[in-house]
């Protein structure tokens, strides 16, 4: 299994302040790989993708827009 990759890789590091709730409801984007949510203090919502390496949950892809505020 490879080393994830953080959240936001390729702008900044995620840190805990910007998010303060985290989660996963499963897969949202409907391929198969739980996906994570990010609630920010401005009441944005961000997505990450998982990405699956065969079975094997290995990183999070880019962000996208779950809502705006
Ligand atoms: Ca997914």
């Amino acid at each position: 299994m490879g080393r994830p990759r953080r959240a936001g890789r390729g702008r900044r590091r995620a840190d805990a302040a910007d998010y303060p709730v985290l989660g996963s409801v499963g897969d949202i984007s409907g391929d198969g790989v739980p996906d994570l949510w990010g609630r920010a203090s401005d009441d944005t919502v961000t997505g990450w993708p998982g990405v699956a390496d065969g079975t094997d949950w290995t990183a999070v892809g880019a962000a996208f827009t779950i809502a705006d505020a």
